[in-house]
């Protein structure tokens, strides 16, 4: 482990800590702290969280040791093209549903925006769940916080979804260490491909995992509406796009899904 995560630390400040709040918060305190405020990259991981934190104040629950909790602040200063920094999220998502699929565990996918998913299962309507990320800008950087579960008994699962990547192929000679090291090192590269090269590629990335499309969705977005219809595409900003009933296309910007069966 201490390898994976020493060749790491050549080049970025790692943060390993047994408990915190929530690994978002560290990041943002470091960032305040840090010598050089444009490094590039650094992470901060903790075995448990006392307040771990989704989208929209939801919780996020794992037990001490049970998967990965952390968070890669990343330097994205404003002159960089807004719709880059905006589809940074899904590219996060990107990098580690292919470093899960990479050890072992070939059918972890995508639900947009960015929940780390296993493909074409569902309890109720909702796929089972691996991981979630939860991105936050702050000053100059963009806080990728990230929960991946590794290893959870049925009894520890918070949701009825959660699963966990130990039940779908996960090489078992991966340490979470290991794995910690390549996402992290799969999300820093793929913030150097969507600086250098701009979103498509990556997104086409995306587009390639995401469960969402192609399926009947109801998208609860901000304002208490949901737009009904089908998944037909995620856009050159990251947008989810939705043929309604009506026959419109709406492209949904921020918003969670739930399968329909209209
Ligand atoms: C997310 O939010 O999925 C983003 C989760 C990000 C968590 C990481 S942990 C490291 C960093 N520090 C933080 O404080 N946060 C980030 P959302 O799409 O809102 O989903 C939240 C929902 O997922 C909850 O309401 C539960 O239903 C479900 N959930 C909670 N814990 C889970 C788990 N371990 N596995 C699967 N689902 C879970």
């Amino acid at each position: 482990m201490r390898r994976a995560l020493a060749e790491l630390q050549c080049a970025g400040p790692i943060h390993l800590l047994e408990q915190c709040g929530s690994t978002n918060d560290v990041a943002r305190s470091v960032a305040v702290e840090l010598p050089d405020a444009a490094a590039e990259w650094f992470l901060v991981a903790a075995d448990a969280q006392t307040a771990g934190r989704g989208r929209l104040n939801r919780s996020w629950e794992s037990p001490f040791g049970a998967g990965l909790l952390f968070s890669v602040s990343l330097f994205a200063p404003a002159h960089i093209n807004p719709m880059v920094v905006g589809v940074l999220p899904l590219a996060a998502g990107v990098a580690v549903a292919e470093v899960c699929r990479a050890r072992g565990v070939g059918r972890a996918a995508l639900k947009w925006p960015n929940d780390v998913v296993i493909a074409e299962t569902d309890v109720a309507g909702l796929p089972l769940k691996l991981g979630g990320l939860l991105a936050e800008r702050t000053g100059d950087r963009v806080i990728v916080g990230i929960g991946l579960n590794v290893d959870l008994t049925a009894r520890e699962a918070p949701t009825a979804q959660a699963t966990a990547l130990c039940e779908h192929g996960l090489d078992p000679g991966v340490s979470r260490e290991e794995l910690l090291a390549q996402c992290t090192a799969a999300i820093v590269e793929v913030w150097r491909e969507l600086r250098a090269d701009g979103p498509a590629a990556v997104l086409g990335r995306y587009r390639a995992l995401c469960t969402t499309i192609g399926t009947s969705v109801s998208v609860a977005v901000p304002g208490a509406r949901t737009v009904d219809g089908v998944a037909t595409g995620v856009d050159d900003a990251g947008h989810l796009l939705v043929r309604t009933v009506e026959g419109s296309e709406v492209a949904v910007s921020a918003g969670d899904v739930r399968a329909s069966t209209t």
